[in-house]
């Protein structure tokens, strides 16, 4: 596949600071080399520039950064790549999805949003305890109410709440529990996880996005992994995805064929423990791009 990698150092969404340096933390860990080594061919697009003013930590900033990237994932997708955006706090993804929102109102196709998460990131300006913006992107990707002049000229439809499945939520605050709850958002949360595993729930989301013909964009944030193999992350949760747990999603997400656009997000090489985190997340973006031990049609397993 082509695989095009854009770097998104955006922190204005935090009080954390650190995520700016994320992007050169994954490529330092090896994110490019890793997936051309598997027969990709990816190009590194650097890093987004903001479309105008992105210093502070308000709405304006993070819009900035949100047109500017918006665009250039617009314009992977429209190229035939795989968007992979590289972050950078989890604002980014306002960016992301409003850029494969636009590209999947092109093609006629509906959109399905997939948040590996500790947290609903379903917070309003009226409704976030913190104000920081990465707690924001997916209300404001759903049409609430709070976020003026945040997307570009024309909007586009918002995305629609049944169209977003958390997996993993095991954080929520108790305003946006009442909207996540209202707008009927789709949930695996982690009590769900350890009663089910998270084979059956995810196969679940699968078969409705290929059913729907949907455009599946993934964005993992590295908190949903458990901080004892993911420390570096400004907002750790405890009882998070262990690594094979993580390791098993991301196989069965490029076993489906669905994946179009991803974002990985939140991690903070300044609290990262000797780059253990950004490996990791390496690991999983290359099992999620096709990375395997043998082959599912391998004698030895078929004998099992
Ligand atoms: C919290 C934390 N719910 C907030 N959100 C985070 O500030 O709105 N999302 N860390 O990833
Ligand atoms: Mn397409
Ligand atoms: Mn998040
Ligand atoms: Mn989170």
């Amino acid at each position: 596949r082509r695989i095009a990698l854009i770097g998104a150092p955006i922190e204005v969404g935090t009080s954390e600071p650190g995520a700016l340096m994320g992007p050169a933390a994954l490529r330092t860990a090896g994110l490019v080399r890793t997936l051309s080594d598997l027969g990709h061919a990816i190009v590194d697009h650097g890093d987004v520039v903001p479309d105008g003013p992105a210093d502070g930590r308000g709405l304006a900033a993070v819009a900035a950064w949100t047109r500017a990237l918006s665009r250039a994932v617009e314009a992977a997708l429209g190229a035939g790549s795989v968007p992979l955006a590289a972050g950078g706090d989890h604002s980014l993804s306002l960016g992301s999805v409003d850029g494969a929102m636009r590209h999947c109102a092109r093609e006629g196709r509906p959109l399905f949003v997939l948040w590996l998460d500790a947290h609903a990131d379903f917070n309003t300006p009226e409704t976030s305890p913190s104000g920081n913006v990465h707690g924001m992107p997916l209300a404001a990707l759903c049409g609430e109410p709070g976020f003026p002049d945040l997307f570009a000229e024309p909007v586009p439809a918002p995305l629609p709440p049944a169209n977003v499945h958390l997996f993993g939520l095991r954080s929520i605050d108790a305003g946006e529990r009442a909207l996540v709850t209202a707008r009927r958002v789709g949930v695996t949360d982690m009590r769900t996880i350890d009663e089910f595993g998270v084979v059956a729930p995810l196969r679940r989301v699968l078969d409705r996005v290929a059913r729907d013909g949907a455009h599946l964009h993934v964005s993992l944030d590295i908190d949903f992994l458990d901080p004892s193999i993911a420390p570096g992350v400004g907002t750790t949760v405890p009882g998070g995805a262990t690594f094979r747990e993580a390791h098993l999603i991301m196989e069965m997400l490029h076993d489906s064929g669905l994946v179009r656009s991803l974002d990985v997000v939140e991690l903070n090489p300044f609290l990262d423990v000797r780059g253990r985190s950004a490996r990791v997340l390496v690991e999983l973006v290359a099992s999620l791009f096709g990375r395997r031990i043998l082959d599912r049609a391998s004698p030895v397993i078929e004998a099992v």
